[in-house]
């Protein structure tokens, strides 16, 4: 059976365990707080990583990708090429783009750390380049890609809330709050497979912070 390895306060991890959700594929978590990874599985000591039936694999979108090709019921990406290739656009966007580059704040946003004011005045056109350009491609309607539920919702649904709330916090202002994202997680927040992530989250996310006070 699929393990997927890691834990449940990454968004990373439960980019995987909502298409696993969505798919529909049985699965089985299997905890590992960083430092706690296995090397042989995930080289870089990165979570989330999955070890398959096939082997270990790491990287969340190649998980993805390997999920929509070994489990190609319920599919999650569309058969045309050219509305898969959008969709795959999308999450590129998400993870790359706006992921990334919000990541370098959340050691002052989330994590009681501090982000030089030069780092903060840096990025902010940067993140502003970013989320126009993904706002150009993303439709809302009511789905990221369109009016079917893809990838590219497993990824918005984990990456936009950590990107708004990020940005409200360093820059007094929600960056993403020209989109409709309030809506769409709003939507999204419906769905059965969205709120068992959420609620795991929680739970996790508590387990970790008292890691982190503990130590
Ligand atoms: N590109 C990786 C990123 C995963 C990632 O950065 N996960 C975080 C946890 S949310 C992590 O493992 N951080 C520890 C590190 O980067 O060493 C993926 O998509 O799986």
């Amino acid at each position: 059976m699929f393990k997927l390895c890691g834990f449940a306060g990454s968004n990373y991890y439960n980019k995987v365990k909502l298409a696993l959700l969505e798919k529909g594929v049985p699965f089985e978590e299997e905890l590992a707080w960083l430092g706690q990874t296995d090397a042989a599985a995930s080289p870089l000591g990165k979570v989330p990583y999955a070890i398959t039936e096939d082997g270990p694999l790491s990287e969340s979108t190649i998980l993805l990708e390997y999920l929509e090709d070994r489990y190609p019921e319920h599919p999650l990406l569309p058969a045309n090429a050219y509305q898969a290739a959008k969709v795959r656009e999308l999450v590129r966007y998400l993870e790359l783009h706006l992921e990334l580059t919000a990541r370098n704040l959340y050691p002052e946003a989330f994590f009681g750390g501090t982000v030089s004011d030069g780092l903060k005045a840096k990025l902010r056109p940067l993140l502003e380049k970013y989320i126009a350009g993904f706002g150009q491609l993303a439709k809302f309607s009511p789905y990221v890609a369109g009016d079917t539920f893809t990838l590219a919702d497993c990824a918005a649904a984990v990456h936009l809330p950590l990107v708004s709330s990020c940005t409200k916090i360093i820059y007094g202002e929600d960056l993403l709050a020209g989109l409709p994202v309030k809506d769409y997680l709003k939507r999204l927040g419906e769905r059965p497979t969205v709120q068992k992530v959420n609620a795991d989250r929680k739970i996790n996310t508590e387990q970790m912070m008292a890691r982190m006070k503990g130590k």
